[in-house]
């Protein structure tokens, strides 16, 4: 099928010509039969959340202005949102109880498949949550700190532990407004509790709480993820790797691992390299078994392993029809129900493994954590026995592939700056403080067919470190970034304003720092709570030059990350608008007047250049605020008239 979108990639566009050569149809194919998509459902003001709807509000004031029970535009599209950001928090945080299981599993069982790979950090997690480390045993402590981490998410009485992450005075902004959350699944169900038909209609107390429960996502269940991810699979130091569709490779078994849980793709990056799988590779004809990754799984195991990115969430079809892939193993979140279909068109043993996650007609192999290395071996058989079935006529692996620097941590920032004998981050604030560098950006999240593919990642990205902005990825930009060889120390001289390639010339860093996957956003919040406790840059979070973007996102784990942000007084723009442009007054609450409750706000640009510029300019007040010195190589932003950051 025809799609008219641009790729910024080649191997993407390599493989959509495939597609049209092919007749085979795409999420881009998908996207465009799509349209015009609901007008009422773009614009927040469709509600089916009881069965006197489906009712829907006319944007033009022509037609109903109520829905059938009289809730209100605002109401219905507050309501909305706030389901989204559970969906979101629930998936991050589901994931975050899941590894908090593999650790209490790793801990009480010795012939576990698990083993406690970072001893330090648990010992700094166990620290921050109160538990004793001096004279007791490994399992002991990680029994306990598993068990701490499993109560975050059913608490009946206080306020989640691991809250003691956040700065002192960003909780206080939190508990004045009565958001502090309880516990993580508590957020989760009042949020729907709260958007039931006939319970929260104040648009305002809607949102507030949904900021509740994005906190229980950020500050609690996606950093226990990351924390006990980093406890059981180690943490992150910096390696080198490749990305793109190019990784794959003609004469091996090729294995892609998409999803986001590294509990199974951990194992299977390990038992790929056991020799009596090689010989088995070896056996049906294959010179080796190469895994590689989609998505988030993809990042999760670039991080510890250095495996190789396939690519993101918009090339996991293009993947198969490389027609190389022997199986593609997928766990939960961001796996498209389309795979099925592709997958018969080609050879791709397509596996479903999480009991959550199940597709019909297709191959699904529990998995166990119990049997974890058991499971693995026959996931990986599977692709071996898979691997002559490959036809020569199908296949054809685009030779694209790009350098990376990854695994980044807010730990090996630290030492990164600092030297191995005084981690700190005072050269980062100092190179701020001075106007070295302006300040730091996150970009991250999902893409999205209804921008031309990565355009709103490169564009965005590079229009920051062109103007001597830090930044710092996750997800699926990450992806991109590494697509486009951005995470290259050496990008920084071809990209960077002069400021920023000095600081990545004095540290040997890339201009933009993987930090990981969707639920490694944790690292941003915590990165940022490091800056500012090294000082000399306010008091508080929203007080630091920085800001957030998901230009492409896609996800309802992005809302809650986004909520999540700007609870924690960080200014956030997104490309396309949250779905609730059919309530101005919610609008204006997300966008302008919520600033005052928690000193951050939302912004809607599609336009990734201008909206660089947006948060350029929210930096460039920040610095102002803080009065920090003029910028030491001004001329690198050019001037332009800003909208929407004040
Ligand atoms: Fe309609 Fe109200 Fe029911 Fe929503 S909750 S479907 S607005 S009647
Ligand atoms: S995988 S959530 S498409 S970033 Fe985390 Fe990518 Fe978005 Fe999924």
């Amino acid at each position: 099928m025809a799609n008219d979108l641009k790729f910024a990639d080649p191997a993407s566009r390599e493989m959509a010509l495939k597609a049209k050569q092919e007749n085979i149809d795409t999420v881009w194919d998908r996207y465009k039969s799509m349209q015009p998509q609901c007008g009422f459902g773009s614009l927040g003001l469709c509600c089916t959340n009881c069965s006197m709807g489906p009712c829907r509000i006319d944007p033009f004031g022509e037609g109903p202005d109520k829905g059938i029970c009289g809730a209100s535009a605002d109401t219905i599209a507050a309501r909305n949102i706030a389901r989204m950001i559970a969906g979101g928090a629930a998936a991050h945080s589901d994931h975050g109880r899941d590894v908090a299981h593999t650790l209490l599993l790793a801990a009480g069982d010795k012939n576990c498949d698990y083993k406690i790979k970072d001893e330090s950090k648990l010992k700094r997690v166990a620290t921050n949550y109160n538990i004793a480390v001096e004279n007791r045993s490994t399992k002991d402590i990680a029994r306990d700190v598993a068990k701490k981490a499993l109560e975050e998410f059913g608490k009946y009485e206080g306020t989640i532990d691991i809250l003691s992450y956040a700065p002192p005075n960003r909780r206080k902004v939190w508990d004045a407004l009565g958001i502090t959350p309880r516990s993580i699944d508590r957020e989760i169900v009042e949020t729907m509790h709260r958007t039931h038909m006939g319970v929260d209609v104040d648009y305002k107390n809607i949102i507030r709480h949904g900021m509740r429960t994005a906190i229980a996502d950020g500050w609690g269940g996606s950093l226990v993820a990351t924390e006990l991810s980093d406890v059981l699979f180690g943490s992150p130091t910096p390696l080198r790797a490749e990305a793109n569709l190019g990784v794959l490779k003609k004469d091996w078994v090729n294995v892609v691992v998409h999803g986001h849980e590294p509990t199974l793709s951990d194992i299977i990056a390990v038992v790929s390299q056991a020799p009596d799988m090689i010989a088995l590779a070896k056996e049906k004809g294959a010179a080796g078994i190469n895994v590689a990754g989609i998505c988030c799984t993809a990042n999760e195991i670039l991080m510890r392993h250095g495996i190789p990115l396939a690519g993101s969430f918009l090339q996991q079809e293009l993947a198969i029809m490389t027609g190389a892939v022997d199986a593609m193993v997928v766990d939960v979140q961001c796996i498209m129900p389309g795979l099925d279909k592709i997958s018969g068109c080609f050879h791709t043993r397509l596996i479903t493994t999480s009991p959550k996650c199940k597709m019909p007609g297709v191959t699904h192999m529990e998995f166990k954590e119990e049997a974890a290395t058991s499971i693995a071996r026959q996931i990986l058989t599977e692709a071996i026995d898979n691997f002559p079935n490959r036809q020569p006529s199908k296949t054809h692996i685009p030779e694209h592939r790009e350098d990376l620097v990854a695994g980044f941590s807010t730990e090996s920032i630290f030492r990164f700056l600092g030297g191995t004998y005084r981690s700190t981050y005072r050269p980062l604030n100092d190179a701020i403080i001075s106007g070295r560098l302006r300040g730091a950006a996150g970009v991250i999240g999902c893409s999205n067919p209804n921008i031309d593919y990565e355009k709103g990642h490169i564009q965005m990205v590079k229009e920051l470190i062109k103007n001597d902005v830090l930044v710092v990825t996750t997800g699926c930009n990450a992806i991109s970034c590494a697509k486009h060889g951005l995470l290259k120390p050496e990008s920084a001289f071809e990209y960077a304003g002069k400021g920023l390639q000095e600081v990545c010339a004095a540290v040997g860093i890339p201009p933009v720092i993987h930090l990981g996957s969707c639920v490694d956003n944790s690292r941003i919040l915590t990165t940022l709570t490091a800056v500012l406790a090294e000082g000399g840059l306010g008091d508080d979070l929203c007080h630091l030059p920085v800001a957030g973007a998901a230009p492409e996102w896609m996800s309802e784990k992005a809302v809650s990350i986004g909520f999540y942000f700007v609870a924690s007084g960080v200014y956030t723009v997104i490309g396309h608008p949250l779905p609730m442009m059919g309530s101005p007054n919610l609008k204006a609450y997300l966008t302008d007047e919520i600033e005052f409750e928690v000193g951050g706000k939302w912004a809607f640009q599609p336009d990734p250049v201008k909206a660089a510029h947006m948060m350029l300019a929210h930096i460039d007040k920040k610095r102002a605020a803080l009065k920090l010195k003029p910028m030491m190589y001004p001329q690198s932003v050019p001037p332009m008239e800003i909208q929407g950051s004040k």
